[in-house]
């Protein structure tokens, strides 16, 4: 549905603001989602984000619940710029127990499910490994939100981490992309900045499963672990750092605005 859209003219519509985009696409490829899901399992729960803006409740329950981004980057999508990706997470329990990730332009189907691994089209993929941040290529994304300290931060951000040096940043533009980047070892982290849960839920069981690492830098360090390495909470995230190197990245990363709509 969204190659074939890519064909057409694309109608652009606004949500938060003027650069918060949406399409008739990321709605219908969200209704056919969950219809066809519903159908098979109607005592399940969604989390969409088109449903969302539409007004829906955003909240995680025990309940199994699919969390879905019918399209993850429409900003590219839009302009044909080629990271646009569906995104779905199954969490029980407030557990994610697996994710897809599909990039629909490169036709990559990342998968991954509890303790089974990571996939990108039936291959295992893994992080990179990289443990020096000098030696290492970073991804982030600037939001929507642009108010003066959000802007502020954002950009100290990115100085900071380009005065390490670090070989490089890179802003692909679809946040289930970038984190299946690191899960294959194509960038060695990815962080971000007030970023919502279905742009996320697919992605980070992917990660997970490639052997990275995601945390919230706004949730304490419990003083008993050295590391958030094994405090694992997706869907409490409203920013992720990925990667071995998490603890230089958290040092960095000057202050933190969460978002106010995940649940
Ligand atoms: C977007 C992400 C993008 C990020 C935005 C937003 P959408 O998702 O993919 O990388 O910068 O904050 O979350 O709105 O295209 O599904």
């Amino acid at each position: 549905m969204i190659c074939e859209a890519l064909q057409k003219d694309i109608a652009v519509m606004h949500k938060s603001s003027a650069v918060d985009l949406v399409t008739e696409t990321d709605q219908k490829v969200e209704q056919l989602i969950i219809s066809s899901i519903r159908e098979k399992y109607p005592t399940h729960s969604f989390i969409g984000e088109e449903s969302v803006a539409a007004g829906a409740p955003s909240a995680l329950s025990d309940n199994p619940t699919w969390i879905i981004d019918p399209i993850d980057g429409t900003t590219n999508f839009v302009h044909r710029f080629p990271f646009v990706s569906v995104s779905i997470g199954f969490t029980v329990k407030k557990e994610i127990e697996f994710g897809i990730v599909y990039s629909c332009i490169e036709d990559k189907m990342y998968t991954a499910r509890k303790g089974k691994g990571a996939f990108c089209n039936g291959v295992p993929i893994k992080v990179s490994g990289q443990e020096d941040i000098s030696k290492s290529l970073v991804l982030t994304e600037m939001g929507f939100k642009k108010d003066a300290e959000q802007f502020q931060t954002m950009m100290a951000n990115i100085r900071n981490i380009l005065s390490i040096p670090v070989h490089g940043i890179r802003s692909p533009g679809s946040a289930a992309v970038n984190m299946c980047l690191v899960a294959c070892g194509s960038a060695d982290a990815y962080y971000h900045m007030g970023i919502h849960c279905w742009d996320m839920a697919g992605g980070a069981a992917v990660v997970r499963e490639a052997g990275g690492v995601i945390m919230d830098i706004s949730v304490p360090m419990p003083k008993n672990k050295p590391s958030c390495l094994n405090d694992y909470r997706p869907i409490a995230l409203t920013s992720v750092v990925m990667k071995v190197f998490e603890r230089l990245l958290k040092n960095i990363i000057s202050s933190y605005i969460p978002s106010t709509t995940d649940p």
